[in-house]
């Protein structure tokens, strides 16, 4: 991986250890969680992307990291809940056992409401930046929010839970576009919104942000095949062939570099070709 790449891991890595530093009396439970699952982190998909686009578009690193931590702080809050009992019922997580499987399932839910609040927590606590325009600043974490609520990750949960909803491929689409493709949306826009950028270009990083959630979650039902044909899971594979789907596949990273090539995120587009070309 590009040195760059492992410099803007690792600060965002050193903010969430010390933003989940709180030494509460009586809190050694949540202490021990949260150390737990942060034992092994993550790729950092969603605050790499949010850095770099920032980076082709000169945008103020200070304040992105500030929103790229929040935005890893959710994501890891999902996978907590998304790994218990009533949802995904999984007991490994990173290959370290899952939150609940170590702490129990009250602790795995109260880590997960722990890392969504210290999310906002964060951005709005402003005390180590400087703000030239709070307006956008307040639409920013608007953004982070409506992404992650019910036009966005827990609304796409929610259709998830509705196996009759599902009754078709578009409707897959627009579950996975809130799952999936909403956090990344947020990774795309913020540095544009923070920037000013124009509505054309807020919508142009939106719809880059679409693709790639969709591109990244088919590649994650091809990977899981095995296992989600297992439980009976409705994924791509309920609706097309394979080899449709690696034709859709294709078209969509085709729309994708395109996307990224109008709006001249060269150095976005570098990390994608590298995580999907090599
Ligand atoms: C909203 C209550 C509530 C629960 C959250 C939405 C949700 C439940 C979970 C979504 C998690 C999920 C299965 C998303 C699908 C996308 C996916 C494969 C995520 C894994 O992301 P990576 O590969 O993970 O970026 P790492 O470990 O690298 O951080």
């Amino acid at each position: 991986m590009e040195n760059k790449y492992l410099e803007y891991i690792d600060k965002v890595k050193s903010n969430i250890n010390s933003l989940l530093n709180d030494q509460i009396e009586g809190l050694e439970l949540l202490n021990n969680s949260v150390k737990h699952h942060f034992r092994q982190h993550g790729k950092m998909l969603r605050p790499l992307i949010m850095l770099l686009i920032s980076e082709d578009m000169n945008g103020r690193e200070d304040l992105v990291l500030k929103f790229s931590t929040s935005l890893e702080l959710i994501h890891n809050y999902s996978l907590i809940h998304d790994d218990l009992p009533a949802m995904d019922n999984d007991d490994y997580r990173r290959g370290n056992l899952t939150v609940h499987k170590k702490f129990g399932q009250a602790a795995a839910i109260l880590t997960g409401d722990y890392l969504l609040t210290k999310a906002f927590e964060n951005v709005t606590d402003i005390n180590d930046i400087v703000i030239e325009n709070p307006i956008k600043y307040i639409e920013a974490i608007n953004e982070l929010a409506l992404n992650s609520n019910s036009k966005g990750m827990l609304g796409g949960q929610f259709k998830d839970l509705n196996t009759n909803y599902i009754s078709d491929y578009s409707k897959l689409l627009s579950m996975y576009e809130d799952k999936t493709s909403a956090l990344f949306k947020s990774a795309f826009k913020i540095p544009g919104i923070l920037m000013g950028k124009s509505k054309d270009f807020i919508d142009g990083l939106d719809k880059i942000g679409s693709l790639f959630g969709i591109y990244f979650q088919i590649k994650d039902d091809i990977s899981d095949r095995q296992k989600d044909m297992g439980i009976g899971k409705v994924t791509i594979f309920t609706f097309m062939t394979e080899d449709d789907i690696n034709i859709k596949l294709e078209s969509i990273y085709r729309d994708l570099l395109i996307e990224l090539d109008k709006l001249e995120l060269a150095k976005t587009k570098e990390l994608i070709v590298g995580l999907y070309e090599k």
